[in-house]
């Protein structure tokens, strides 16, 4: 697996003539590196925010995003990459942050966020490898340049590390899903993230009513036939691995809700 450094982000910025930082829409406070927006800001750079994966969260949450980062004085666009939904505004922004060509953007962000997906959409094919599934880290291993327009290029980057929104954020974005010490603290994590904020998530992923996260562990191992063959226990580390990875491909219903007064 292959992340990107900050050494090498710098490098990255110093070419560029502008950076897309690319976010979750489900939580962009987590997914957004302010370490990396500071860094764009200090070389005088124009930064993007692109809150990605739109079609994972209700209308007013993307929007609430957006109205939040542009209060913060960023040029911001939300779009769904999966749906196609947002490439023509997402377009325009591009040619407003990048009035004079030949330019070069760097598509930046945390690992699995889309921003090789990001790319093929503007490219209109299929040419940035994305994950084949949302629970592999570092897909993208070296940065790459693509020709998105006429004298319009991108450079598709590894995601940055470390992830700053947290040591939970750290571990499932950090690393690939099977090589996770300890899925089921970090699973049962997750959970109590995610009923925060969505208690009735878990019933319509799998149609668990009980709110107790270990039981939600039990209840998935014990309706996949997930069993410790010594013991007949519940095989809740598998259960864990399966949270984790249905997180990511958005199956769990799950978004931070935007915050309602601010500046
Ligand atoms: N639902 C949904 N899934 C998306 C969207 N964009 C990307 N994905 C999925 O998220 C996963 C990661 O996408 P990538 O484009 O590979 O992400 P990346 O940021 O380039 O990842 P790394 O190169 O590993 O850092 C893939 O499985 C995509 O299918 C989106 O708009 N909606
Ligand atoms: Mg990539």
């Amino acid at each position: 697996m292959q992340l990107i450094g900050w050494r090498k982000l710098l490098e990255i910025i110093k070419r560029a003539d502008a950076i897309l930082e690319v976010v979750d829409a489900r939580d962009p406070l987590s997914t957004r590196s302010q370490r990396l927006e500071s860094m764009v800001k200090r070389e005088g750079k124009q930064l993007l925010v692109v809150i990605n994966k739109a079609d994972l969260v209700p209308l007013w949450v993307s929007r609430g995003w957006a109205h939040y980062f542009r209060s913060q004085g960023y040029k911001t666009v939300f779009v769904s990459t999966t749906h196609h939904y947002g490439t023509r505004k997402l377009r325009r922004a591009i040619r407003e942050a990048v009035p004079l060509r030949p330019a070069v953007l760097a598509v930046v962000g945390y690992p699995k966020v889309g921003k090789s997906s990001l790319i093929n959409v503007l490219k209109g094919k299929h040419s940035a490898q994305t994950s084949p599934y949302p629970g592999t880290p570092g897909y993208t291993k070296k940065a790459q340049l693509y020709k998105i327009g006429e004298d319009l290029y991108l450079i598709d980057t590894p995601g940055i590390i470390p992830v700053e929104g947290g040591e939970l954020e750290g571990v499932i974005r950090g690393r690939p899903i099977e090589s996770i010490d300890e899925p089921v603290n970090i699973a049962l994590k997750l959970i109590e993230r995610i009923m925060k904020h969505v208690p009735t998530a878990f019933n319509k992923a799998y149609g668990i009513t009980s709110k107790e996260p270990m039981q939600i562990l039990e209840e998935l191992a014990r309706r996949r036939g997930w069993f410790y063959k010594k013991s007949g226990e519940p095989l809740i580390e598998e259960a864990a691995r399966a949270i984790i990875r249905d997180f990511h491909n958005g199956k769990i219903p799950y978004y931070v809700p935007p915050p309602q007064n601010y500046p």
